[in-house]
């Protein structure tokens, strides 16, 4: 495809034919599988068709052995698969791109900007399975919290259903609105909410797997402990499509607070933003629940291309912004926690400025200026993004350094390759969004940047994704965070569990 111009199809898989077809349509009711070339746009990133996947058939199965059919065929006749949730992952990348891709992105909506860079998009003519029939809560315990759930599940309607019974979803993120909870494991994804909930490796208590060859490997636990042998569901969270697809999830939901408060701090350097979340953690402890920054330059996107409700509550502009949530099971306790510290900030000039959100449309408001930098970011232009971890107090020099680099090459600014660098994440998790707006995507800029980014990464002692994963656009550089050894130990688990290579080629492992 010429969206991965570096890429060869790999002549060992087959390609589709009228047999092959003819089987699905066996298996499969006649609306799960789409043939009709404007409906598999969407698929195929649909908006550029120069570069657009090629993709010629979708399968939407809607049971755990429909899947198990389709891999065992596949594997048996050598097709490739994608698997598909809410097409919301960011690991793809847009190798090429001019003006006219560029104008069409900036009026794009809030998915599709994203679609186009997801790496759940085939990259030759692999079959799309999509997951999107397979929605249906299977189980929830009132007690322990388990909630078990097919793949498909739409994380925002996990978190519904879960609202009306008292508990939570222990995840939560931007694309909550489409993406799966079975895309959100096979990605690892992170999050507003693993601060307080910590990851997916911890809160998933069992999934049920369909592997390359259709055996159906069930491991729904919904034990807290069980200490009998590997932990094999581990090796499939944030594989990202590799091993087999995902299709049932027992994940642990953990009661719903009472009492939730959202404060917007102004600061006015990276040292205060620490110091703040040192003290968070000594006077909020148990009951603080995020804690979210953003630099200057995402505020004025923001402000420039985004959407109502995102308005800065906040007199001034500041060079540093930090949102605290807290989630407690008694208002009164935690108004006067939260209160304490702000005072406490306040008086010690750590924090310059604050607002705390007097009812649920203020915390929705206060949140949406958090949630919706990715999107003013992506509106701004051409938007490379990077997600870094590494320890919090060189988490904010990652933009420092690039920027300076860019305004030492001459090559940021009015009229130049680059109009802005912006720093936002998840600082309680050392997880650093680093998003550097370009004019137009182009080798050039690529090379100003990369490299560098991941260079810069492993030698502060981080690692190149935190929470996007590799997709195609990281799987040449995993050499960045991870030994010769465990690249070679990975790619010997991908031989052992998909030995003919059909799930999800071309991506997440280097090139050979
Ligand atoms: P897709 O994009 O469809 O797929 C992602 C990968 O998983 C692909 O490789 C695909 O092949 C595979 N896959 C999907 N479903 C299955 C399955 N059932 N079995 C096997 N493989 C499967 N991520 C974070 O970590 N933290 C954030 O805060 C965050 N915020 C975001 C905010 C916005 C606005 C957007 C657009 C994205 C954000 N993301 C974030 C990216 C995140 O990775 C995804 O949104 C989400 O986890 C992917 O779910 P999905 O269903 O859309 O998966
Ligand atoms: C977030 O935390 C997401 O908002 C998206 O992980 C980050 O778009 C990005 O760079
Ligand atoms: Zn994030």
């Amino acid at each position: 495809a010429d969206k991965f111009p570096h890429l060869k199809r790999d002549h060992s898989f087959k390609k589709l034919s009228e047999k092959d077809i003819s089987y699905f349509k066996s298996i499969l009711a006649s609306s799960s599988i789409t043939q009709d070339e404007e409906d598999l746009e969407i698929f195929n990133s649909d908006w550029l068709r120069k570069y657009r996947g090629q993709s010629k058939l979708v399968l939407k199965p809607s049971s755990t052995e429909q899947v198990s059919k389709i891999l065992k065929y596949c594997n048996e006749n050598r097709l490739a698969v994608v698997p598909q949730g809410g097409n919301t992952g960011l690991v793809g990348k847009v190798e090429k791109y001019d003006k006219e891709m560029q104008k069409q992105m900036l009026h794009a909506t809030h998915n599709a900007i994203y679609f186009i860079t997801g790496g759940s998009v085939p990259v030759f003519d692999e079959i799309v399975v999509s997951m999107s029939s397979m929605n249906s809560i299977r189980n929830f315990d009132p007690v322990s919290g388990a909630l078990v759930c097919d793949a498909g599940c739409i994380l925002e309607v996990l978190d519904k259903y879960l609202e009306e019974r008292g508990y939570i979803m222990p995840l939560d993120l931007g694309a909550k609105g489409s993406c799966h909870i079975g895309g959100n494991v096979s990605t690892n994804a992170g999050g507003l909410r693993l601060l307080r909930y910590g990851s997916l490796h911890g809160t998933v208590l069992g999934l049920e797997v369909v592997l390359p060859d259709g055996t159906i490997l069930d491991n729904l636990s919904t034990l807290r402990k069980d200490n009998t042998g590997y932990d094999l569901k581990q090796l499939f969270i944030g594989a990202e499509g590799t091993l087999g697809i995902v299709t049932g999830v027992s994940i642990l939901s953990p009661k719903r607070s009472k009492a939730i408060n959202v404060a917007l701090l102004g600061l006015n350097s990276f040292d205060q933003i620490q110091a703040t979340f040192k003290r968070s953690k000594d006077e909020l402890s148990e009951i603080l629940s995020a804690f979210e920054f953003w630099d200057q330059e995402a505020i004025k996107l923001v402000k420039e291309h985004l959407v109502a409700g995102a308005k800065d509550p906040l007199q001034s502009t500041y060079p540093f912004y930090v949102l605290v949530e807290t989630s407690g099971s008694n208002k009164d306790h935690d108004d006067y926690k939260l209160n304490n510290f702000l005072e406490g900030l306040m008086s010690d000039d750590i924090v310059q400025d604050g607002v705390v959100a007097q009812d649920t449309t203020q915390i929705h408001n206060l949140w949406a200026i958090r949630e919706g930098i990715p999107e003013a970011c992506s509106k701004a232009g051409a938007v490379y993004k990077y997600d870094i971890s590494m320890p919090v107090p060189v988490l904010y020099k990652a933009v420092e350094d690039m920027k300076e680099r860019l305004v030492s090459k001459e090559v940021i600014g009015d009229g130049k390759l680059f109009t802005s660098v912006i720093g936002y994440g998840h600082v309680g998790d050392g997880n650093l969004h680093l998003n550097v707006a370009a004019n137009e995507f182009s080798q050039e800029a690529t090379n100003l940047i990369e490299p560098f980014v991941f260079e810069w990464a492993a030698k502060h002692a981080g690692s190149i994704s935190a929470e996007h994963g590799l997709g195609v656009s990281r799987n040449n550089h995993l050499h960045y965070s991870k030994s010769p050894t465990m690249i070679q130990l990975m790619i010997k688990f991908k031989q052992l569990i998909d030995p003919n290579g059909i799930m999800n080629p071309y991506k997440y492992l280097p090139d050979v």
